[in-house]
């Protein structure tokens, strides 16, 4: 008895001091993580009782520090985890490059986690990391950004490509009224989720009833809101008949609605955005850039990802495309995934307008 209770404090100390470490920058994240390894031993002694039937350590990387949305996610697989009582570590990369994800792949392959949920900041510069993690026996899943289909077991993916794609362009074709000149403000150019929004929304166009529209340029904000802005202010000079800017990047998005209503210009703006960021800028009027946009729940998205790594581990799932598996958030199939892979869809995206964001906004 007194041993269980023994097993218990140990348990509940272990998820406070994670909990204290999920902090949004790197430095702050990079601390908790070797805390987070070196309490999982203790837990281990305890596992005769308190068997946790998971006992090893459940790594999240997100593509950067500072955005919000990658922070929902993060609380996300941060909330599923303590609910399962399972160990995780939580690592924000300073800046959205591969050379950054790299080094915490490294680091965390070195700590021997049991596995790694990332968002890719480039499809195939992290494989050699991934491939020797996995050699090493961690399972692997990429989320909201796919790594390329040999660096993971399966991608856990926020809603299908070709329905993004479809989804945006529609909305383009709307707000300029069926003809004229539109921009996309993307995130950086490596991302491999924003890059395959990119492809299904130019495969969509090619179909007659786009006909009319002309794609301008694709600008890249690199997540930085400063550079994005900047980059609204380029496309709003250079091309005076524009006539809307889509920006799947929720980062892009905010940057550019604030850069169109200080430049007082007409333009209109949709894409995805978090109801959190984007509320003020929603609205049919001329005081509003953006009439409606769209996105999906970053934290549940961060709690998929979370169960599909628990499943990889426990063997529930192998990522191999027909596995099924059920957690809090209902049941899940592997699917094939375009890029050769495996992937697992959370759902499909959802419109976020006048009428809905004051509900929203609270929410994420
Ligand atoms: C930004 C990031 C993220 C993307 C969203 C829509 O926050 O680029 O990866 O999924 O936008």
């Amino acid at each position: 008895m007194k041993k269980r209770l023994l097993s218990a404090l140990l348990c509940v100390a272990m998820v406070a001091s994670l909990v204290v470490g999920c902090g949004g920058s790197k430095e702050e994240a990079a601390a908790p993580a070797e805390e987070a390894t070196e309490e999982a031993a203790p837990a281990e002694e305890a596992t005769e009782e308190a068997a946790p039937a998971n006992d090893g350590v459940y790594a999240f990387i997100s593509k950067a520090a500072g955005n919000p949305y990658n922070e929902k996610e993060a609380e996300g697989f941060q909330t599923a985890m303590d609910e399962l009582g399972l160990n995780y570590v939580i690592k924000h990369p300073e800046t959205a490059t591969a050379d950054a994800q790299i080094t915490m792949i490294n680091e965390l392959v070195a700590q021997n986690v049991s596995s790694i949920a990332i968002a890719a900041n480039d499809a195939d510069a992290l494989q050699p990391a991934l491939e020797a993690a996995m050699a090493a026996g961690i399972k692997i899943c990429s989320v909201d950004s796919s790594t390329n289909a040999a660096s993971r077991a399966v991608h856990v993916n926020q809603a299908g490509t070709a329905i993004i794609g479809q989804t945006l362009m529609d909305a383009v074709l709307d707000l300029a009224g069926g003809e004229g000149q539109w921009a996309i403000l993307s995130a950086t150019s490596t991302a491999t989720n924003q890059n395959s929004w990119i492809a299904a929304m130019k495969e969509v166009m090619e179909g007659d009833a786009y006909a009319s529209l002309e794609l301008v340029e694709v600008a890249y904000g690199d997540d930085e809101y400063q550079k994005s802005v900047d980059q609204t202010q380029a496309l709003l000079s250079n091309y005076p008949e524009l006539k809307v800017i889509c920006a799947p990047t929720t980062v892009g998005i905010m940057a550019a609605a604030k850069a169109i209503q200080d430049a007082g210009s007409s333009v209109k703006l949709t894409g995805l955005g978090l109801p959190s960021e984007m509320a003020d800028y929603i609205g049919t009027d001329d005081a509003h850039s953006c009439p409606y946009m769209y996105l999906w729940n970053p934290i549940d998205l961060g709690k998929l990802a979370a169960y599909v790594s628990v499943a990889l581990v426990d063997g529930t799932i192998t990522g191999a495309a027909g596995d099924t598996f059920t957690c809090a958030l209902g049941d899940y199939e592997v699917v094939e995934a375009a890029d050769g892979g495996t992937e697992i869809i959370a759902g499909p995206p959802f419109a976020f307008t006048p009428e809905n964001i004051e509900e929203w906004k609270t929410v994420y």
